[in-house]
């Protein structure tokens, strides 16, 4: 067991990095990192199982922060483990350096995830710890049972809604490889904790079903116990309540104490305040990048102790994997990255049905065949049609992770964020389904997926205002503007950030979810319509959805104008196309399910589809700006909602909104 002196010395060493990194940055956040220094280590040195040399060891522990601007515990943890140097611990938030301000994760440094938008972190960790839970039953390997992932959690995460459906998630699952220290400092950006929250948070996890431990979070040997109390928890999740010290050690220019003050939270403590304090600290103001001999030695110890404790983990793997050659060949397959092998020839679409249900029958052939995928949905599996997944397995339960549904409850943001979470742990294919209106609170985790670029399937249903009788409320008509907006927005990697695919028929559907399940570097967002769509014509192919927009089957050669749309709109579309052909127009059909896959394609391709200088219309039942970029002013009109929508039933709403084959015809008519 190591000394406590030497401890407490290795927080002190991580509390100087931080602050002279927030210091030398200029900017930053060193308080809550100085008080959080003594849990951190604690974990590092005596807790977290990793392999030093393999960092993506399957069975690892892993570590989530939640606040992510405490940033720099982390950085100067992962220098004393040998993941970062110190140089590059200097360099904070320097263009080009590997320190960024929050950073998201980077398996190789050691970093699973840290959250910069407070609150989604920690539910990240519980979706890695479904994961682990569902790799445990489904591959059979021994050590995703022994796996623990560790949050760190601070009061701006505890305050934030999402801690309410993260927390109740871990609960009913049952999550006991999930531990999660609260980092209670009573301290926040603007004030102190005290003027905005009154709640007793022990009891409200109590209440919750969680285990709680409320210790002294600057206490070595009480984090110690605590940390071995929570190992041995078993049948739910537990919080350790550490009352931390927020800026811990620090002094003022004048040499009083500068703990407990807002001030630490996001600025170099400054000057003299500086400097007294890394003397006080036991540091060299003068040469504060440094590692003390003990804490070399504390963490040269603590890697051999892992080298055992590693040999004997992957002697288990190998015994297990010895015993079931099989599993262990589909574990690697799942831990590799690649896409899944699916044979969509099994998947039979009904004719002119809505696409959410075709998305039905895609996701039954996926449970089928895709064994790693989990399913989720808030409280909508009859509706969003993930019940085409469920009819095929079974939801999780407390103690039972042999299903592959995950029944999120009426909470679209924590669901996101678990599937993040299970994501970011690695194994497992995510996606989760909702009404499309409710992307709307999901929205700050989309981002986060697209930032991280995780590939998480979202499943939105009930696309446009063509569910009317539940009023405006459940009416999307802004929503596909938005996602569209994370098309346009690049990655790091210079793709569309998001792959947003809109199908306009039973077999697209078919076609979108084929690319879905092949994209494994981007998010994708499948909008799916509530009601029934014809097919397009026969012998249309449907292959040139993976082009994003394509000449739909029965076009006209040399059109006159081009109708261009989405989804069920193609549809109204073709209808009009019928009746301006009376009138001796060629008319040419243009089904786009995705314009940032589109604008991938050679610039010969797209004016082969959409060719500037011929007329063109637009129909959507979003806002108009949707179709902006393929149908130009200049050449022609866009039909679009520029309202909220009405309460009536969908065939009336058609009319009056103008969705009919009759007002295709008149608007076309007037470009001529
Ligand atoms: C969702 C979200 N809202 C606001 C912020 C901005 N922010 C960063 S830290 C912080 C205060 C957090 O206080 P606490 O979690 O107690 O951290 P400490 O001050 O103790 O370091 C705020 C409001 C954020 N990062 N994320
Ligand atoms: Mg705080």
């Amino acid at each position: 067991m190591n000394d406590i002196k030497v401890l407490n010395h290795a927080a002190d060493n991580i509390r100087i990095l931080a602050a002279s990194a927030v210091e030398k940055a200029k900017s930053g956040h060193p308080g809550g990192a100085m008080g959080g220094a003594d849990f951190i280590n604690v974990l590092y040195s005596e807790y977290l199982q990793y392999d030093p040399k393999n960092p993506e060891w399957v069975g690892r522990d892993r570590f989530f922060l939640d606040p992510g601007h405490m940033a720099p515990m982390l950085y100067s943890q992962l220098c004393l483990i040998g993941k970062f140097s110190l140089d590059e611990l200097a360099q904070l938030r320097q263009w080009g350096s590997p320190t960024t301000g929050h950073p998201e994760f980077e398996i190789a440094r050691g970093i699973e995830n840290t959250s910069g938008p407070l609150g989604q972190g920690h539910v990240f960790a519980i979706g890695a710890a479904i994961a682990a839970k569902f790799l445990a039953a489904h591959t059979g390997n021994p050590t995703f049972e022994k796996e623990t992932i560790y949050a760190y959690i601070s009061d701006g995460g505890v305050q934030e809604e999402i801690s309410q459906g993260g927390a109740r998630i871990a609960s009913i699952l049952g999550l006991d490889n999930l531990i999660m220290f609260y980092d209670s400092n009573d301290i926040q950006l603007s004030t102190e904790t005290k003027d905005v929250m009154n709640e007793n948070t022990a009891a409200k996890y109590r209440a919750l079903g969680w285990e709680v431990i409320e210790i002294v979070g600057n206490d070595a040997a009480q984090i110690r116990k605590a940390l071995d109390q929570a190992k041995a928890v078993k049948g739910k999740p537990t919080l350790i309540i550490g009352k931390c010290i927020m800026g811990k050690g620090a002094l003022k220019a004048d040499g009083s104490s500068y703990e407990a003050n807002c001030k630490t939270h996001g600025a170099p403590l400054g000057g003299d305040a500086y400097i007294n304090t890394i003397k006080n600290l036991g540091g060299d103001p003068e040469n504060p990048f440094q590692i003390f001999p003990d804490v070399k030695e504390l963490y040269a110890n603590r890697a051999k102790e892992l080298e055992t404790i590693c040999a004997a983990r992957y002697a288990e793997e190998k015994a297990w994997a010895a015993a079931n050659p099989d599993k262990a060949a589909q574990q690697a397959d799942w831990f590799s990255g690649k896409a899944p092998k699916i044979d969509w020839s099994k998947c039979v679409q009904k004719d002119n049905d809505a696409t959410r249900s075709a998305s039905a029958a895609c996701l039954s052939v996926l449970a089928e065949q895709v064994p790693n995928m989990i399913c989720a949905s808030a409280d909508l599996s009859n509706s969003d049609k993930t019940d085409g997944f469920l009819k095929k397995t079974h939801a999780f339960t407390k103690g039972d992770f042999s299903g592959a549904f995950f029944q999120a409850g009426v909470a679209e943001l924590t669901m996101a964020c678990c599937c993040i979470g299970m994501a970011l742990h690695g194994g497992v294919i995510p996606a989760c389904g909702t009404f499309f209106v409710f992307s709307d609170y999901m929205k700050p985790a989309v981002r986060m997926a697209a930032l991280m670029e995780l590939p998480v399937k979202f499943i939105w249903t009930h696309d446009a205002f063509r569910v009317g009788e539940d009023g405006p409320t459940h009416e999307p008509v802004e929503q596909e503007a938005q996602i569209r907006l994370m098309e346009k927005l690049h990655n790091h990697h210079g793709k569309p950030s998001v792959l947003v695919l809109r199908p306009a028929d039973a077999q697209e559907t078919t076609a979108a979810w084929a690319l879905a399940m092949e994209n494994m570097s981007t998010p994708t967002a499948l909008i799916l319509s509530r009601q029934n769509i014809n097919n397009l014509p026969a012998g249309n192919d449907y292959s040139q959805v993976a082009k994003g927009g394509y000449i739909v089957a029965g076009s006209d050669a040399n059109p006159d104008v081009i109708l261009v749309a989405t989804g069920s709109e193609v549809s109204t579309l073709i209808a009009g196309a019928e009746l301006l052909r009376k009138d001796g127009k060629k008319v040419r059909i243009v089904s786009v399910p995705s314009e940032g896959l589109f604008r991938e394609q050679s610039v010969a391709y797209q004016q082969s589809v959409l060719p500037t200088g011929v007329k063109k219309f637009g129909m959507t039942a979003g806002l108009p700006v949707n179709l902006i970029g393929l149908v130009p002013a200049a050449e022609g009109t866009i039909w679009g909602l520029e309202s909220f929508g009405f309460s009536a039933p969908y065939k009336v709403l058609d009319e009056k909104l103008g969705y009919t084959a009759e007002n295709v015809y008149n608007q076309v008519k007037k470009l001529f």
